[in-house]
């Protein structure tokens, strides 16, 4: 038989929902044993309580740091009921069964996230709780264990339907989660930690994050997907706030979060818009206002653009939420959006609005995880801005002003490009771009074929190619990718450099009269 609840531990520090919860426990006879505050709060209420001190003949101490750490809570929680061994040390020593656990733990998370001192991050760091928390979810066989305040509820209806007692199958699932609880919450102290250190070592990153969101699928129909939140600091699309719209899939996320990241490249001061699919740009400009960037990124590759994903990095204004409107979009995510902006959105039910209240950080640093057959690849994030690259001249050529600034733009897109990499710009915007290719001069090929297409499109005679610059996440190994650029028309070149046929290739711009800069930076993106 299921065993009935008859003593329960409470130890909270979030105290929402407890009184009611608590209450209906008492009147269902459970005995309830609790630590200083909550036990303050349920006797202020008039329930009876234990204090957690009476129970171990030890006060807390040590400004709670020692409060539940003792053989008779730990006893409690993991003898194995019906075993004589475990039975007899527990009468021994004095020690009761302790059927239900509910704790939930120091706001670790919460105190980082407001960006709590060193000090009180630490002293929220919870031991006692995660202690009980494991031991009572090792004990499920006969403990049941809360973690969350909104499992109250459902253990209150498993209690009435079952006669006070909880199925076995109910604590399997609540230990699972209690796991995963605890699992997440060492996570987020280990990662902070790391970020305590000058030089932390991607090995000493721990991986967790909180379920925030259960996806009707993954990329495709038949995966089932899930979106964690592992940093609440970070503005960003797990962050941030969906103001309308269907519920995102996981392909939006994937391609919101490529596309904001992509603006925020771009100084928050200068307007810049980023239009994404399949999470490579097909269009990206910077601009007077926030509608001229658009129109610019719209013009890169105006047939991909429908049913795209569009981000901003400023707060969006009504005159550029007119223009996104206009045609079918799927996300829009900005740091924000002034109100007659988002009554313009509204008018489009479908169209996800989602903000983020800040730009990502470009130079942050941080870590990027991707899972390989059986394990998964750890690597620290691509923080090289292009503003901070130390350009050098290698062609005759030096590039005028506006070269350079296009040429800073068009790595900036690069960087946001999977590779291999080829982006054309002019005046601030993309003009072509060559993504996801397996061999460097077909991508060149590809954006400049695509900046012919749009120039038709736009009914204009020559290429957009013509006078703009390419830039190329890697350097190029051949000439060839180079002259395909040169054939496309462009006059100034950005790329890393470092090929063993640099020679060739800096002989081939010079004799096209290109001016090229080299970064010393690479920006593969797979
Ligand atoms: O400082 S602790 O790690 N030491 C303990 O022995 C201990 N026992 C429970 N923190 C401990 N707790 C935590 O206290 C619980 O996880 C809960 O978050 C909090 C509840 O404290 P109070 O009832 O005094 O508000």
């Amino acid at each position: 038989a299921d065993p009935k609840i008859r003593r329960a531990l409470l130890s909270v520090s979030d105290k929402s929902g407890l009184l009611p919860f608590a209450s209906a426990l008492a009147e269902r006879g459970v005995e309830i044993i609790s630590t200083g505050g909550t036990a303050a709060a349920l006797k202020s209420a008039g329930l009876k309580v234990i204090d957690v001190s009476e129970l171990t003949g030890f006060p807390e101490m040590m400004d709670g740091r020692v409060k539940t750490l003792h053989p008779r809570v730990h006893g409690g929680l993991l003898g194995i009921r019906g075993n004589p061994d475990h039975e007899k040390s527990a009468s021994d020593h004095g020690i009761v069964p302790i059927d239900l656990l509910v704790v939930n733990l120091y706001p670790f998370e919460a105190t980082v996230a407001k960006g709590a001192c060193y000090e009180d991050c630490v002293e929220n760091i919870d031991v006692g709780g995660p202690a009980m928390i494991r031991a009572a979810a090792k004990n499920h066989e006969s403990v049941a264990v809360i973690v969350e305040t909104e499992d109250y509820a459902r253990l209150l209806s498993e209690l009435s339907e079952h006669g006070g007692a909880t199925t076995l199958a109910f604590r399997k699932e609540l230990a699972a989660k209690a796991f995963a609880r605890s699992a997440a919450y060492d996570a987020a102290i280990g990662n902070w930690f790391a970020g305590v250190l000058e030089t932390p070592a991607p090995e000493w990153r721990a991986f967790g994050g909180k379920l925030t969101q259960s996806l009707r699928y993954g990329e495709n129909a038949h995966q089932s997907a899930a979106l964690y939140v592992s940093d609440r600091r970070r503005a960003g699309v797990a962050t941030s706030r969906q103001l309308q719209g269907k519920e995102l899939s996981y392909n939006n996320i994937n391609d919101t979060d490529a596309a904001f990241e992509l603006v925020s490249e771009f100084d928050a001061k200068s307007p810049a818009v980023a239009i994404i699919k399949h999470s490579n740009p097909c269009g990206v400009a910077i601009g007077g206002s926030l509608k001229d960037a658009y129109l610019k990124a719209l013009a890169s590759d105006s047939v991909s653009a429908f049913g795209g994903i569009v981000a901003l990095n400023q707060p969006i204004d009504k005159n550029a939420a007119e223009e996104i409107t206009k045609i079918f979009t799927e996300v829009v995510i900005a740091p924000d959006a002034a109100e007659d902006a988002k009554a313009v959105f509204a008018a489009k039910k479908n169209l996800r609005l989602l903000l983020t209240g800040g730009l990502a950080d470009s130079r942050a640093a941080g870590l990027l995880v991707k899972s390989v057959a059986g394990g998964f690849l750890v690597q620290t994030r691509d923080d090289k801005n292009s503003d901070d690259l130390d350009l050098k001249v290698v062609t005759k050529r030096a590039p005028s002003p506006a070269e350079l600034a296009d040429l800073k733009f068009a790595f900036k897109v690069a960087k946001h490009v999977k590779s291999n990499a080829i982006v054309y710009a002019k005046g601030g915007a993309t003009v072509g771009v060559g993504a996801g290719q397996m061999s460097r001069v077909d991508s060149a090929r590809i954006a400049a074929w695509k900046a012919a297409e749009a120039a038709k499109a736009q009914g204009l005679d020559a290429p957009l190619t013509v006078g703009s610059v390419v830039a190329s996440d890697a350097f190029f190994p051949f000439a060839d990718g180079l002259i395909t650029a040169a054939e496309a028309g462009v006059t100034a070149v950005i790329q890393p450099g470092g090929s063993m046929r640099d020679d060739e290739v800096i002989k081939a711009a010079d004799e096209r009269g290109l001016a090229m800069v080299f970064t010393g930076v690479r920006h593969f993106r797979h």
